[in-house]
């Protein structure tokens, strides 16, 4: 008899029942009297029977019982554990579908759907993702071309807020602050000449060469050519500052163009003269230059004049909208190649030109590439259509602006 094989336990517990691998050791049950017997026959007399405590020898199953009992007791601790830890867990609220991993079985269950539906979604939006794809591919050019106009659509009206209010600042605060070459004239003043302007007070002054004296006066230059001595064959860099000087040959820069073009509405007027004396011009009655960030992009529209509208030529020739490209920056409509570079020019290319007035000065008609000054529906075109023709060239060319509104 080992210890842990004997259970003791009280024979009253045992009353019934009694299995029959139960065996008391000793026995000795004890009966004595308990009082006096009644004095008639028939009644009892009182005795106190006392069992003694019993020794049950368990069998092997018994002791697996007790095993069992423990480890249910240790498995109702760690279940009450998870049932404590779970309703903790339940006190976050639920973010369906998102919602946090419970602990216990169905939790189990309901994070594998999770799981599932995650990979059935990561699938969907990959097969999305190479729709867009190919959506983008598509019509990249077509949301460019939208986004930017959606961009100059907003860049104007800023603009028109922004030169209202400049207008406003200007009368109360610098009334003596002309912005473009129209305002000297205003003050009676007539001569030719380099004045300075400040078309918009936060992008601060610089010169300008006015012409005061043709068609009414008050033009901003803002090209000219003479004689050849000034390369046009410049950087984006060079453009955007501008180059060359006022009193010969000059580009007043793409910023200054476009802060002149921003603060009122202009008009552009072309002057042109060949090497035959012959002398034409185009007028246009809207002309903008957008800023850097839009790459200068020209517009420029309402026609008229001698010289035929060279800007805007036909569908495929058309430098109205377009950016502004350099031998060094390719914006241009013409995919396998730079025009800037081919024409040595910056200029609003097309694919690539019906017209470029920053060509290669030529002091008399040339052959080869076209890459002199150009404008497509000059007189006597019609005879260049063959490459061994002589090409025209231009004794002079000039660019000006005025406002819109102007009176002489
Ligand atoms: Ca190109």
């Amino acid at each position: 008899n080992t210890a842990a094989q004997t259970v003791w336990l009280h024979s009253a517990a045992l009353a019934t029942n009694f299995p029959a691998w139960v065996t008391p050791t000793s026995c000795p049950i004890k009966l004595r009297p308990s009082g006096q017997c009644g004095a008639e026959e028939g009644e009892d007399c009182p005795y106190q029977l006392t069992l003694p405590p019993l020794t049950i020898h368990l069998p092997k199953q018994f002791r697996l019982l007790e095993k069992t009992m423990k480890e249910l007791q240790s498995l109702k601790e760690v279940v009450n554990k998870l049932k404590s830890g779970c309703q903790e867990c339940q006190i976050i609220p639920p973010t369906p579908p998102f919602t946090l991993p419970s602990c216990s079985g169905p939790s189990q269950v309901k994070l594998n759907r999770m799981s599932a539906s995650l990979r059935n979604a990561r699938s969907q939006i990959s097969a999305l993702q190479g729709r867009l794809e190919g959506l983008n591919l598509l019509n990249m050019d077509n949301v460019q071309a939208m986004v930017d106009r959606r961009v100059e659509n907003i860049t104007g009206v800023v603009n028109k807020l922004r030169s209202t209010c400049t207008t406003q600042c200007a009368v109360q605060n610098t009334p003596q602050s002309p912005r473009d070459c129209s305002d000297y004239n205003v003050l009676e003043t007539r001569k030719n000449g380099v004045y300075r302007v400040t078309p918009d007070p936060r992008n601060g002054t610089f010169e300008v060469y006015c012409d005061m004296e043709s068609f009414g006066g008050g033009w901003t230059v803002i090209q000219q050519r003479l004689n050849g001595s000034v390369s046009f064959n410049r950087t984006w860099v060079e453009y955007k500052k501008g180059f060359g000087n006022f009193r010969g040959e000059f580009w007043l820069g793409n910023d200054h163009i476009h802060l002149l073009t921003k603060s009122k509405d202009m008009i552009l007027r072309i002057e042109l003269e060949d090497f035959e004396g012959v002398r034409e011009y185009a007028k246009y009655d809207q002309f903008y230059v957008a800023n850097e960030f839009l790459r200068y992009r020209l517009s420029v529209s309402g026609y008229s004049g001698t010289a035929g509208n060279a800007i805007s030529f036909n569908k495929h020739f058309n430098h109205d909208q377009k950016f502004f490209s350099t031998p060094d920056r390719d914006n241009d409509m013409y995919p396998s190649g730079n025009c800037g570079a081919y024409y040595s020019s910056g200029w609003w290319f097309d694919a690539c030109m019906s017209a470029n007035l920053n060509g290669k000065y030529y002091h008399k008609r040339y052959k080869g590439v076209r890459n002199g000054i150009f404008w497509g529906t000059w007189h006597n075109m019609s005879t260049e259509y063959y490459p061994t023709n002589y090409r025209q060239a231009f004794k002079t060319v000039k660019m000006m602006i005025r406002p819109k509104n102007y009176a002489p």
